[in-house]
């Protein structure tokens, strides 16, 4: 490593941090840009069934990984399921709990609001789609002497990770959607997770069906959603 690349703090070392972009390019542009490209995500229910390969799923996966994290446990773990059987098994589960949910759970409230993107109990997408990728939050760790220690942050650490699954997923030509049945639970006992796992979100990816339809929805503007403090 060149001189100055590398100082120690407190005996830990810190390596130097290089800018990925370029610092002279057009940054309102280059913002804007990316702004347009993400606006452009819409979250898909109707999946074609061609394959993606696995390696753009590991990808994926190793971009969501790259997330900041509580004190940088990474305290995540990402199941992806190809196999028929499986993506069968938690589509008979799924629809199971999202049946009581519809019927019986959802306030008449809840289900005036969804009525705009045309959900219901059915998800075909479970089997349609190539891959499911379900996204467990670990609340603990076990160390050496086999102690638990709580992981930090974990649900802002998860819930970042996932945002940038998802815009990794866009970035492949692929869609998602984030699927919450719920309870979750029958997601540890199908896939078989250890104790300190939660499930926490369920992400179909795959490529859309053509042609798919989504809801005509707009977003909120940026006075919306944004204050200035100048
Ligand atoms: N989890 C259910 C219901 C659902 C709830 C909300 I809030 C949504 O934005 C969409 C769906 C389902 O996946 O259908």
């Amino acid at each position: 490593m060149e001189d100055g690349d590398h100082i120690f703090i407190n005996g830990y070392k810190h390596v130097r941090y290089t800018p990925a972009e370029d610092l002279e390019s057009d940054i309102i542009e280059e913002s804007d840009a990316f702004y347009r490209w993400i606006d452009s995500r819409r979250s898909v229910r109707e999946f074609s069934d061609r394959p993606v390969p696995k390696e753009v799923i590991e990808n994926i996966i190793k971009a969501a990984s790259t997330a900041p994290s509580g004190a940088h446990k990474q305290p995540w773990t990402f199941c992806a399921v190809s196999n028929a059987e499986l993506k069968s098994l938690i589509r008979v589960e799924a629809e199971k709990e999202e049946l009581e949910t519809y019927s019986n759970r959802m306030s008449e409230r809840w289900k005036k609001d969804l009525a705009p993107l045309a959900t219901d109990h059915h998800k075909p997408f479970l089997e349609i789609a190539p891959w499911l990728i379900i996204a467990f939050k670990r609340v603990y760790e076990y160390d050496e002497s086999g102690e638990k220690h709580n992981n930090y942050y974990v649900n802002e650490s998860i819930g970042i990770a996932c945002g940038m699954l998802i815009t990794a997923i866009h970035k492949a030509g692929l869609v998602t959607l984030t699927h919450t049945p719920s309870p979750m639970n029958f997601l540890t006992r199908v896939l078989k997770r250890p104790s300190n796992e939660r499930a926490y979100l369920l992400l179909p990816v795959g490529y859309a069906k053509d042609p798919a339809y989504v809801p005509d929805l707009s977003r909120k503007s940026l006075d919306e959603v944004c204050v200035f403090y100048e």
